[in-house]
C-alpha cells in the first residue's frame, strides 16, 4: 500500500492511472469521550470557503488536503491555492520556524521527535515538515520516518508532514513555505523543518526559517560527514546528537572543539553568537537545553529587530522564487516555446547551432507571444 499522506491508501493493484477511485481511508479510531463518529461524504469537493474555515479552525484533514492542493501541478489547484494562501496569509507567521539539518543517520527525524513531544507536552502545537530528498529513488526514508515519529504522531496537537522533495531543490518541497503558512494559519507555534544536507537544501531551508540548527554526530570527522565548512557558517545551533553511552565523551570533546571553530566564523545571524551543545535523542538529555537556546535566539534577535528584518528579507526572496517559477512555468508551456524546443536542442545536440543562440530564438518566440496580446 502507498500512503497518500492524507490518509488514504492505495492497494498495490490498483492501476497507476487509475484516478483515485482505488483509495480506500483508514479512519482513525474514537475514544469513548470524543464526538460521536459522523461518516465523512467520500471525496467530497471542498469548496474554498470550507477549505479557509477548516485550515482557520485546525482541523487537520482540511489542512492536509490544502497541502495536497497547494503541492498540486495542476493549473486549476494551483487557483485555488493562491486564492486560500491570499485568504489566511493575514493569519501565518505567528510561529517559531526552526530548520533542523544534518546528514543521514545524525539522529535529526529522533530528535524532532524527542523535541515535539515535550514541546505538546508543555502546550505547544508543532507541525513537522519532514522533506525527504530520497523518495524518488526508494521512498522508503519517508516511511522510516513516520516510524519513528510514532510517539509524536500520537500527540493531538502534533502534525507531521512528510513531502517529496520534488526534484529540482535537491531535498526542499517546493512548497514549503506554503505548507508552512497553512500550518501557521493552523494554530500551530511551533514548526520543524527536517532537511538532509546535501548542497543546496540548506540554503534554502535557511531562507525560510528563523532558526538554522546542525546535527552531527561525534567520531566521524567533518569529511565524513558531508558538512561543508559552509553549512556550519548558516548554523545559529551545531547539536552533536548521540551525546549517550560510550559516546558521551567524545561528544563533549566534539561540542567544545565545534565552540573553538564558531569563534572564528562569521555568525550566521549578526548579534547571536552561534553555539555547540549536546544532546540525546535517546536518553533526551540536552532536548530542553537546545530549546531554551531557540528562546534566547528568539529574544535576542527581536530586541535587535534582527528577527523582523529576517522575515522581511526571506518575503522578498519568496516573491522572487515565485516570479522565477511562474516565468519558468510559462515559458516551457508557451505554445511555440513547446513546438520549437525539439528541434532546437536536437540542433544544438548534433553542434549546428550555439546554445545561446537557441536560446535567443527561443526567448524571441517568448517574448513575441507576449508582445500580441
Ligand atoms: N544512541 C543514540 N542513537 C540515536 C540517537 N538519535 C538517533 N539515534 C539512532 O540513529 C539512527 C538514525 O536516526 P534518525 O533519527 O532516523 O536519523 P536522521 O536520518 O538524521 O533523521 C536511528 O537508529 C536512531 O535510533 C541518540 O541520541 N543516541
Ligand atoms: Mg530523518
Amino acid at each position: 500500500m502507498s500512503d497518500n499522506s492524507d490518509g488514504k491508501q492505495l492497494p498495490e493493484w490498483a492501476p497507476k492511472d487509475g484516478g483515485e477511485g482505488f483509495f480506500s481511508e483508514v479512519r482513525p479510531g474514537t475514544d469513548g469521550d470524543s464526538a460521536p463518529y459522523r461518516p465523512r461524504k467520500r471525496r467530497a469537493v471542498l469548496s474554498m470557503d470550507d477549505y479557509e474555515k477548516g485550515v482557520l479552525a485546525g482541523d487537520r484533514t482540511i489542512l492536509a488536503r490544502a497541502i495536497t492542493l497547494v503541492e498540486s501541478n495542476l493549473p486549476e489547484h494551483q487557483a485555488l491555492a493562491s486564492e486560500l494562501l491570499r485568504r489566511v496569509q493575514p493569519h501565518a507567521g505567528n510561529s517559531i520556524r526552526v530548520g533542523i539539518t544534518g546528514v543521514p543517520g545524525a539522529g535529526k527525524s529522533t530528535l524532532i521527535e524527542a523535541l515535539g513531544t515535550k514541546l505538546c507536552q508543555d502546550g505547544h502545537k508543532v507541525a513537522v515538515l519532514a522533506v525527504d530528498p530520497s523518495s524518488s529513488r526508494s521512498g522508503g526514508s519517508i516511511l522510516g520516518d513516520k516510524t519513528r515519529m510514532e510517539d509524536l504522531s500520537r500527540e493531538k496537537n502534533a502534525f507531521i508532514r512528510p513531502s517529496p522533495s520534488g526534484g529540482a531543490l535537491g531535498g526542499v518541497a517546493r512548497k514549503s513555505r506554503e505548507t508552512l503558512v497553512l500550518c501557521e494559519a493552523a494554530g500551530f507555534d511551533v514548526a520543524l523543518i527536517e532537511t538532509v544536507g546535501v548542497g543546496q537544501s540548506e540554503v534554502t531551508v535557511r531562507s525560510m526559517v528563523d532558526f538554522f540548527m546542525l546535527v552531527l554526530i561525534s567520531g566521524a570527522g567533518d569529511e565524513l560527514q558531508g558538512i561543508k565548512k559552509g553549512v556550519i557558517e548558516l548554523a545559529d545551533l551545531i547539536v552533536i546528537n548521540k551525546a549517550d553511552g560510550d559516546n558521551l565523551h567524545k561528544a563533549n570533546a566534539a561540542m567544545a572543539e565545534m565552540n573553538r571553530v564558531l569563534h572564528y566564523l562569521q555568525p550566521a545571524t549578526p548579534g547571536w553568537n552561534s553555539r555547540s551543545l549536546t544532546a540525546s535523542a535517546l536518553t533526551k538529555a540536552g532536548v530542553s537545553e537546545l530549546w531554551q537556546t531557540v528562546l534566547d535566539y528568539r529574544k535576542n534577535t527581536n530586541e535587535s529587530g534582527e528577527w523582523t528584518s529576517r522575515r522581511r528579507h526571506q518575503d522578498v526572496e519568496w516573491m522572487h522564487s515565485m516570479i522565477e517559477e511562474a516565468l519558468r512555468h510559462m515559458f516551457y508551456h508557451d505554445k511555440h516555446v513547446s513546438n520549437n524546443l525539439p528541434m532546437l536542442e536536437r540542433a544544438v545536440a548534433d553542434g549546428n547551432m550555439p546554445p545561446a543562440a537557441a536560446t535567443m530564438e527561443l526567448l524571441e518566440m517568448f517574448k513575441n507571444e507576449y508582445a500580441r496580446v
